[in-house]
């Protein structure tokens, strides 16, 4: 169920909550003196909502046209309409695994956007489904503590977690992980990354090293995933994360955390019209029941508060 407003009992949302997308979107009917200047009102709106400028742009562009080709006059008509040119841009993921072969997920982000603590989130909801032979990947040898988070992962969610030492190759862990898994018959591999390196070429570099390292070792015999964690809260900064993760080495799906900690749920529809990335997950809270999937429909009715 896609109920993160609800669900965020472990969350500090109080404070970036300040207002509802949907709810300024309906209000302007009701503000604006005429079309042109809902038109430009809700350009505003979508923008400061992490929408973007040029997507928000051209939805708006469409919306207008619609409106005039098809004279719609009342405000739920052309709500409906803007969420029908919305919904045609939402492209959605559900990542489901095989069940002949091992399953590898790469997750990758900037440091702090919830990467290790989605990691436990994913494990949990995999487990919910009935894989048992799960193992979590210690990628992330860069931050000092990082290998021991995701150790505590490990033991809260009673799975296995291949590591080495703070400061040992990436793509070693990643290859012992792999033949371990092979070994062991593992279903699905959950690796770690590090958000943050002595400068962003490192980081790309590490993580084309990695990337290039599972592509050889699952070849033919798994099915790899790359999944990117984007923190809600950061906005347009996210889609220019998604860009950088993208052209690196190709984004499979993205994970939208810290969903309730946010009024603005626009960057959703950027990511999706702009990069065509799918987005698979939500994360809403801090626990380890926080992650549901991505549910367009819903997203919808509450991004435009229908
Ligand atoms: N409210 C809220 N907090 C979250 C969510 N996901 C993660 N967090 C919190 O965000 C903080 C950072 O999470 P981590 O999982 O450590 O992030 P990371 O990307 O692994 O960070 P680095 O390893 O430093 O790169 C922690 O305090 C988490 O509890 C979420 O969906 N909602
Ligand atoms: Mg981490």
């Amino acid at each position: 169920m896609f109920n993160w407003k609800k669900n965020k009992k472990n969350s500090d949302s109080s404070a970036v909550k300040k207002s509802n997308l949907g709810t300024r979107i309906a209000e302007l009917f009701g503000k604006s003196a005429n079309l042109e200047d809902f038109y430009e009102e809700l350009e505003e709106v979508l923008i400061s909502g992490d929408m973007g400028g040029v997507v928000t742009m051209e939805l708006v562009a469409e919306l207008r046209e619609r409106v005039l080709k098809d004279k719609l006059k009342d405000k739920e008509t052309i709500l409906l309409e803007f969420k029908r040119i919305i919904s045609k841009h939402l492209i959605t993921t559900h990542l489901v695994l095989s069940k002949d072969e091992l399953n590898l997920f790469l997750v990758l982000g900037v440091n702090g956007v919830g990467k290790t603590t989605t990691i436990a989130k994913l494990a949990q909801y995999y487990k919910n489904k009935g894989f048992s032979k799960i193992v979590l990947s210690a990628g992330d040898t860069f931050r000092a503590a990082a290998i021991d988070q995701l150790k505590i992962h490990g033991e809260r969610t009673g799975l296995r977690v291949v590591a080495q030492k703070h400061g040992s190759d990436p793509g070693a862990v990643i290859y012992d992980t792999i033949a371990s898994a092979y070994q062991k018959g593992d279903e699905l591999i959950l690796a770690d990354t590090a958000g943050r390196m002595h400068n962003k070429k490192n980081l790309v570099n590490e993580l084309m090293k990695i990337n290039k390292i599972i592509s050889t070792n699952l070849k033919g015999r798994g099915e790899y995933k790359k999944i990117l964690v984007i923190d809600a809260t950061t906005g347009q900064n996210g889609l220019q994360q998604a860009e950088v993760f993208h052209e690196a080495i190709g984004v499979d799906a993205v994970i939208l955390t810290k969903y309730d900690a946010t009024a603005r749920g626009g960057l959703v529809v950027a990511i999706n019209k702009k990069l065509k990335i799918p987005v698979s997950f939500v994360g809403h809270g801090e626990g380890l029941d926080d992650l549901s999937e991505f549910n367009a429909e819903q997203y919808l009715d509450d991004l435009l508060a229908i």
